[in-house]
């Protein structure tokens, strides 16, 4: 009996420990699956509640799928078969065979695609079936949200006279389909875990309360991305974001103190973008309430405004660290797009003064050397300490000069020679060569190079090639050889780091090229500047190397920025395994995902000759040469508005 008993009591016991093991797996399995569903299940029930209402009059009222740039590009097209078909069919009766006038024309170094009938002073046939901008709006539905210019006539030719080929540059569907992807599973886990917030944190599964726009509700992961869903056709996300600002956003009642060039060029671009594309005056009304809360700012001796401003009390001040109360030139600088064209949809003057006030400071003041330091004093109108970038502080300031001329469908004169006057003054005395043939632009401190470029100065590799672009003159070769050179030394920067993600900030010196040195400099924060880049010279050139620089940061960012809960930045590009820094950037999706997704498509997809990217990639239309203007018929008088 005795050695009997002791055989089973062992493996009674062993069944007993295995069954207590299954009972306790199993339980944790079905609590940790109600979280996560629970979780799900609110957030879901959440953003729905946020969505209920009339669907049916948004569809009619969005008319996404017309007004949807892409789809008007096709619709275009089919138009234009149907028209090449009718044609060709009368030509068959006639045995005659007609071709589309092509030509190519080489500007800038690079051969570009042209129509000749759309060149000034071509003698060759128009062809019938040529869209014009005027054909464009007239083929336009925009259903009950406002219209787009109804008649648009012979606009001044953007692109000095040469317009783009719109089926070149093919799409590459399987990389561009990746991007979406990647655009699903940021705005997916945001919705997820900081819907309404304004950005994400990935690892800890929260909102990213530390942003620049802090703990308030303002959505700006939203109102950023919202024009990306858009263009990448994802219309069920683009609906909660659109919902969810008719429903939640506003500015009332909140006293958040709010940077004035972040708030413009995310929330004031963002939405102005929005209603380009549809018609919907939601987005209008949004862009003109948030640019109110921000004109307290201007309200300075000189018209500069100040950087920051409380949206309740109206109360604007300076950053404490800038240069003796100082605002910053990218700043400052950074808010023409905006206004003038909410001064031209709304038919209020008022946005369009007050940054034409800046830029006649500008104009007149005297600039050392012809360059602009990065600091100017609000109330006396004189340069703070005399720092020139191309990086931070300075940058998009110079962007806003080239594109307000092309927004304005090159009759701003004035804005196009500021550009070019700062932009050699710039090549003259900041662009420079490394002994290993790399171009960069160094930050210039009063006589003094520092041989190093930011991160975010490789936005200007596209921006002297757009110049170059734009307009045939004595500087022409130059702009692009810079343009070409910078954008090349940024995929440098990244491919000399084993992430194959760039840093912050790179040097030149006798020991180093294109490398970051000190440990502050080598963060990775998702930017998306050298993409930029990538993305215009693609444009404006069509050499495959800069799609297939850009597939190497799609891999990159897929390795090492992408979690289980969205993307992250990185604390050190240098480490073959980095930390990650637990933010997903709103730019991630406003800017990075876009310049990859528009760089993987035809250039039918907002061509550069109707269409102008603010700083933080939102497209603006440019007058004169897209429909999508949506001009305000009248121009009222100055509002009292302050
Ligand atoms: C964006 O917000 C804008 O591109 C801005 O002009 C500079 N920095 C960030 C992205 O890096």
């Amino acid at each position: 009996m005795c050695p009997k008993t002791s055989k089973t009591t062992p493996l009674l016991l062993i069944a007993g420990i295995c069954f207590v093991i299954v009972l306790v797996g199993i339980t944790g399995i079905t609590l940790i699956n109600n979280i996560n569903l629970s979780n799900i299940i609110r957030l879901n029930e959440k953003v729905a509640s946020d969505s209920v209402s009339n669907n049916e009059n948004q569809i009619k009222e969005l008319n996404y799928v017309n007004n949807h740039p892409r789809n008007v590009y096709l619709k275009l097209n089919a138009s234009k078969e149907d028209e090449e078909e009718k044609m060709q069919k009368e030509q068959e009766q006639e045995h005659v065979q007609l071709e589309l006038p092509k030509t190519s024309a080489v500007i800038g170094g690079s051969k570009l695609q042209i129509r000749d009938n759309q060149l000034k002073g071509s003698s060759e046939a128009v062809s019938p079936s040529t869209p014009t901008p005027s054909t464009f709006a007239t083929q336009l539905s925009s259903g009950d949200g406002d219209a787009p210019t109804s008649s648009v006539t012979s606009p001044p030719l953007p692109f000095g006279g040469v317009k783009y080929n719109g089926s070149s540059g093919l799409i590459d569907y399987e990389k561009r389909n990746q991007v979406v992807k990647m655009m699903e599973h940021a705005w997916h886990n945001y919705k997820l875990y900081a819907w309404g917030k304004n950005e994400l944190r990935p690892l800890s599964q929260r909102p990213h309360s530390g942003s620049i726009f802090g703990s308030y509700d303002l959505g700006a992961t939203i109102v950023d991305g919202l024009d990306t869903l858009y263009i990448m056709g994802l219309e069920k996300e683009y609906r909660e974001g659109r919902d969810w600002i008719e429903r939640k956003f506003s500015l009332d009642n909140i006293s958040a103190e709010l940077s004035v060039f972040e708030t413009n060029i995310r929330f004031v671009g963002g939405m102005l973008t929005l209603y380009a594309f549809t018609g919907d005056p939601l987005y209008k009304e949004k862009a003109q309430h948030i640019a109110d809360k921000l004109l307290p700012a201007f309200q300075t001796p000189t018209g500069i405004p100040y950087a920051l401003v409380n949206t309740k009390s109206g109360v604007a001040k300076n950053y404490g660290w800038a240069s003796g109360g100082s605002s910053i030139l990218s700043e400052f600088g950074t808010l023409h797009l905006e206004f003038a064209y909410l001064s031209d949809i709304t038919g209020n003057p008022l946005y369009r003064e007050r940054v034409q006030t800046i830029r006649q400071v500008l104009k007149e003041i005297e600039k050392p050397k012809g360059l602009y330091p990065n600091f100017l004093n609000p109330k006396t109108g004189k340069w703070g300490q005399l720092h020139m970038s191309l990086g931070a502080l300075g940058d998009s300031y110079y962007e806003y000069l080239l594109k307000a001329w092309l927004q304005s469908g090159q009759t701003d004169e004035e804005a196009r020679e500021m550009y070019d006057e700062a932009m050699l003054a710039i090549m003259d005395n900041m662009v420079r060569t490394s002994p290993g043939g790399l171009t960069y632009v160094s930050d210039l401190k009063f006589d003094r190079l520092e041989h190093k470029m930011d991160h975010l100065a490789c936005f200007s590799g596209g921006l002297f090639a757009l110049g170059a672009a734009t307009r045939q003159n004595d500087y022409t070769d130059r702009y692009m050889e810079a343009g070409k050179g910078i954008t090349n030394t940024c995929h440098e920067s990244y491919i000399r780091a084993p992430t194959q993600l760039g840093p912050e900030a790179f040097r030149f010196s006798e020991a180093v090229e294109a490398r970051a040195l000190r440990s502050q400099e080598k963060y990775y924060i998702l930017r998306p500047e050298t993409f930029e880049s990538y993305f215009v010279l693609w444009r404006l050139t069509h050499d495959q190397k800069y799609r297939d620089w850009g597939w190497e940061a799609v891999l990159a960012l897929e390795k090492h920025c992408r979690t289980a809960h969205g993307y992250c930045g990185l604390r050190n590009v240098y480490q073959q395994e980095p930390q990650k820094d637990d933010v997903q950037q709103s730019f991630f999706l406003a800017e990075t995902l876009k310049y990859l997704y528009l760089l993987f498509s035809d250039d039918s997809v907002l061509p550069l000759d109707e269409w102008v990217f603010n700083t933080e990639a939102h497209p603006l239309p440019i007058k004169g040469a897209n429909a999508y203007y949506r001009q305000a018929p009248v121009t009222l008088p100055v509002s009292n508005a302050s």
